[in-house]
């Protein structure tokens, strides 16, 4: 059986400090114009949720096994930090989003990841981290940040508004929510 098939809804947050990019980020996969371009977001208020549609097969037979994907942008404000239950309810994935250039960006995103995670028991190939600069790094890669030591097992990768890794990496989050999410749904049939 297609995992798209099987998976035809999944709900994807966006989490991470104030200002780091995450609504820019978002209209970028939801092709609202998050080109590199739009700098005059405001900050989210509490949450913000997008629908679109992805394929979640390597090789796409038709338009019908499509996922419905929510895509949940969430305010960086700690003072929505009561309704992070109800964001974290039935999560499929995280994209973890960071400013490395800032200073209190980096410890704040460990503790986002460790608030995250822990509660919703997501693996952590259901999670990506993307340190993302407000500006373009050029052709040299910058330094792999802190996070990355301290969580070895999420992929953390360089982004800029306009790059092409946010698209390529969310569809390989898609890919690895998808999987877990048939897995389960799968060994819970077999137990009934
Ligand atoms: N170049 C460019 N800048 C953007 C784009 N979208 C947002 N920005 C800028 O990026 C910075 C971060 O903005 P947001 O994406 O709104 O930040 P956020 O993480 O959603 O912040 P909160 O909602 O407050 O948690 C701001 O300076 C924006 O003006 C974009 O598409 N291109
Ligand atoms: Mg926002």
């Amino acid at each position: 059986m297609q995992v798209s098939a099987a998976v035809q809804k999944m709900k994807i947050l966006v989490v991470g400090p104030t200002r780091s990019g995450k609504t820019g980020i978002v209209n970028a996969l939801a092709e609202l114009g998050g080109d590199g371009n739009n700098t005059n977001t405001n900050p989210t208020v509490g949450v913000r949720i997008l629908e679109v549609y992805r394929s979640l097969e390597e090789r796409p037979a038709s338009d019908q096994n499509r996922t419905l994907i929510e895509l949940w942008d969430c305010s960086g404000d700690r003072k929505y930090e009561n309704c992070w239950p109800a964001l974290q309810k039935d999560a499929d994935g995280i994209i973890f989003v960071f400013n490395p250039e800032n200073k209190t960006h980096e410890r704040e995103i460990e503790t986002l990841v460790r608030a995250f995670t822990t509660p919703t028991q997501l693996r952590d190939s259901q999670c990506v981290i993307f340190a993302h600069h407000p500006q373009p790094f050029g052709m040299v890669e910058p330094p792999k940040p802190k996070v990355a030591k301290t969580f070895p097992k999420i992929g953390v990768l360089h982004t800029t508004f306009g790059s092409e890794t946010i698209r390529e990496e969310f569809q390989r989050l898609l890919q690895r929510c998808a999987l877990v999410a048939f897995e389960k749904r799968d060994a819970e049939e077999r137990q009934i």
